[in-house]
């Protein structure tokens, strides 16, 4: 079910136990300000989550709250992530889901990080 957009930050969403170590994960990189780890369910031969660490549920409280630092630190290690499993060239896809009409699932924010494969075109 897609979350509901307007409620505040649950601290007991997925994201925020594997971000306290609550829930085993597959850590591809984890930095000051964000941490990425597979998808359980991939969709792609590389799917992966990159997350920020802060308390944001979407994109829009993260860019409208976080601070430029954290924005930073965070679309840096989405870069380097992508770097440094060899998607660059030739490409991969990154998504983000939004509230309920983008059918976001885990109310914190996370970019999927796709590649691996062709992705075809983007579909609305
Ligand atoms: O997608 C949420 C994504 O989060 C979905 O692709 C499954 C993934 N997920 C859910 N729980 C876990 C755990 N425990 N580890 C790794 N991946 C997980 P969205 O629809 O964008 O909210």
């Amino acid at each position: 079910m897609p979350i509901d957009p307007t409620l505040p930050y649950d601290d007991h969403n997925v994201f925020a136990k594997i971000l306290r170590g609550e829930i085993p994960n597959r850590t591809v990189y984890e930095d000051e300000w964000a941490l990425a780890f597979h998808d359980i369910n991939p969709q792609a031969p590389t799917h992966v989550l990159v997350i920020p660490k802060g308390p944001y549920v979407s994109w829009d409280d993260f860019s409208a709250g976080a601070s430029a630092e954290e924005i930073a630190g965070f679309v840096r290690a989405v870069g380097h992530v992508a770097r440094s499993l060899g998607l660059v060239e030739p490409g991969y896809r990154l998504l983000a889901n939004i509230g309920q009409h983008g059918h976001q699932e885990v109310p914190h924010l996370h970019v999927h990080l796709f590649g691996g494969k062709p992705l075809g075109p983007m579909l609305a």
